[in-house]
Formats: C-alpha cells, sequence, structure tokens
C-alpha cells in the first residue's frame, strides 16, 4: 500500500467534519477520490482518522469494521491462464476495487450438467440465512430457487471445492457447501451485499460457523437464452452469464464500503443455473 500522499492533520479534521456532518464513510471516499486521492491511501486515511475519532468518544455510527484477509488469485503478472489442480482456467476480467474477477473455463460442460441434474432432485423455493433470528426464510428479492450440498458431498462437488481452493488460495475447509440456484423466466436476485450485516441480532450466532464471509464465486452452469447478467450497480459492471465461467469478488469487511453489491437481473428467456460458492474468514463447520 502506497503512503505517497500524507495523511496531514488537516485532512483528518476534514474526515470528521465530513463524517459528523452526517456524511456516509462511501460518500467520503467518493470525495476524497474525486479530488485525486489514491482509493488505497484514501481508505487507510478514512479507517485510521474514524477509528481514533471514535476511540476519542466521537459519535457511534462511523466505525468501520477492521479489513481482514481475503481470497485472492496470483494475477501478479498478469497471465492469460492460471493452473487449478486439473484445468487451466482462463482469467477474462479484473477489477481492482471492488475487487472482482472473471474467469472462463472454471468448470467443465459435463460438470456443469452433473451439477444441474444432481441439484434439481433436490430444490425447493430458494431460502436465505435471515440474520433477525440466525434461520432461513422464503425472500421475495429472490425469486429463485435454489438448495445446498454439503462440502464434498459428490465428486464433481469435491472437484469444483478443490479447483476453487486452488485458484484462490484459499482452504477447502473455509468455504460452505456449493449451493445451486434455478432462476426461471422473470426471476431475478436484487442487489445485495453477501456479507452478514453486522447490526443484526441474529448474525453473531451464523458467525460462530467460521466467521464472516469474505467472497464469492458465483459459476454459470447453463447460458441462459436472454438477460440473468450478473452486476455490480457501485461500478457499472454486467458480467454476461456463460456456462462454465465464474465471477469472483471479495470484501474485505462487512461494510458497503467495499462496493461489493451485486444482483442478478431478471431472467428473459430460457432459464439461468448457477452454483455459488461463499468463503468464510475460518474453517466453516
Ligand atoms: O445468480 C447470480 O447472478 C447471483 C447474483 C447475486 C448470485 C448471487 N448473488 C449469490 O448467489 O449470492
Ligand atoms: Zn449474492
Amino acid at each position: 500500500m502506497s503512503h505517497a500522499q500524507p495523511i496531514t492533520a488537516e485532512l483528518r479534521q476534514w474526515i470528521i467534519e465530513q463524517a459528523s456532518a452526517g456524511q456516509s464513510p462511501e460518500a467520503v471516499l467518493k470525495s476524497m477520490c474525486a479530488s485525486g486521492w489514491n482509493e488505497d491511501v484514501a481508505l487507510t486515511a478514512l479507517e485510521e482518522t474514524l477509528t481514533r475519532h471514535l476511540d476519542e468518544g466521537g459519535p457511534k455510527g462511523l466505525k468501520l469494521p477492521p479489513g481482514v484477509p481475503v481470497p485472492e488469485p496470483d494475477l501478479d503478472d498478469m497471465r492469460p491462464h492460471l493452473h487449478a489442480v486439473d484445468r487451466d482456467v482462463t482469467v477474462l476480467l479484473t477489477m481492482r476495487s471492488p475487487r472482482i474477477v472473471v474467469f472462463g473455463g472454471l468448470i467443465a460442460d459435463d460438470e456443469c450438467d452433473e451439477m444441474i441434474e444432481l441439484a434439481r432432485a433436490r430444490l425447493a423455493r430458494s431460502e436465505t440465512v435471515e440474520t433477525a433470528t440466525g434461520g432461513s426464510e422464503v425472500n421475495s428479492a429472490r425469486t429463485s430457487e435454489g438448495m445446498f450440498f454439503d462440502r464434498g458431498e459428490h465428486a464433481v462437488c469435491k472437484r469444483i471445492e478443490a479447483r476453487i481452493a486452488a485458484l484462490l488460495n484459499w482452504p477447502v475447509e473455509n468455504g460452505e457447501g456449493l449451493q445451486v440456484l434455478r432462476y426461471r423466466p422473470g426471476a431475478e436476485y436484487k442487489p445485495h451485499y453477501d456479507y452478514f450485516d453486522p447490526e443484526q441480532s441474529g448474525t453473531p450466532s451464523i458467525l460462530r460457523r467460521g466467521g464472516q464471509r469474505v467472497a464469492s464465486l458465483v459459476c454459470y452452469l447453463n447460458t441462459p437464452e436472454r438477460g440473468g447478467s450478473t452486476v455490480f450497480p457501485d461500478v457499472g459492471l454486467e458480467v454476461a452469464p456463460i456456462k462454465g465461467n465464474a465471477v469472483f469478488f471479495s470484501y474485505d469487511r462487512p461494510h458497503p464500503i467495499t462496493r461489493s453489491l451485486h444482483g442478478g437481473t431478471p431472467v428473459l428467456a430460457g432459464e439461468k443455473w448457477v452454483t455459488t460458492k461463499w468463503l468464510r474468514e475460518g474453517r466453516f463447520v
């Protein structure tokens, strides 16, 4: 992380004034970047300033949770292919902030077909984890149907999980079981964050099973006829759902400042099938 731009007392003062006037940390970060600050430096300045201000008795509500390590593919030398156990995966797109990487050819066609057939039998209307209670409930923002495999439940799951662990340099044990979703025409997944909201009362019990989610990998098991892209509204990015490809994104703290807001646009024709792998901070049990 570069500190070429010094974090001066004036800058700290300005950050505190903005935050005290009701500006969200995201809005302050945006202003800083717009006036030429390097994003990493700006984020560090924001985090340090607001944390210290709070420790000194400033108002609550400004606090940014601390950043934690996240999964990350080996992309330093921008190779077009990454070897993941038994497959060469193509790197189709990378974005630094938010961290997003689109991979080609992560899952073989016959593996996609097998995942769909194994999941089809178990589909029920999708449930999302209900953070108020720590239980589950049907969520109208997600009009798909879905199910979870246990980790390693089938040979094909095991193979895909090993590949994901190698690709993202993150232990298999820190992954939740693969989730499969089916979207029929008209179904969508409205924009949301995949991390658990720290403000919700049910979150502490969810976090006991391996800590926060820190990254997601949405893998496309088929190519819908029309619609069904994955979008990142904060940066205006739209990823085409193509069989075997996958979109990875990470979030180092459970906060909108990560700009990891994302959604699935309505399927307009045909079906859309995905399998999602969520990566936790620690061992998922
Ligand atoms: O299917 C998608 O494109 C999608 C979009 C947003 C999947 C998820 N979120 C998810 O599984 O969390
Ligand atoms: Zn999601």
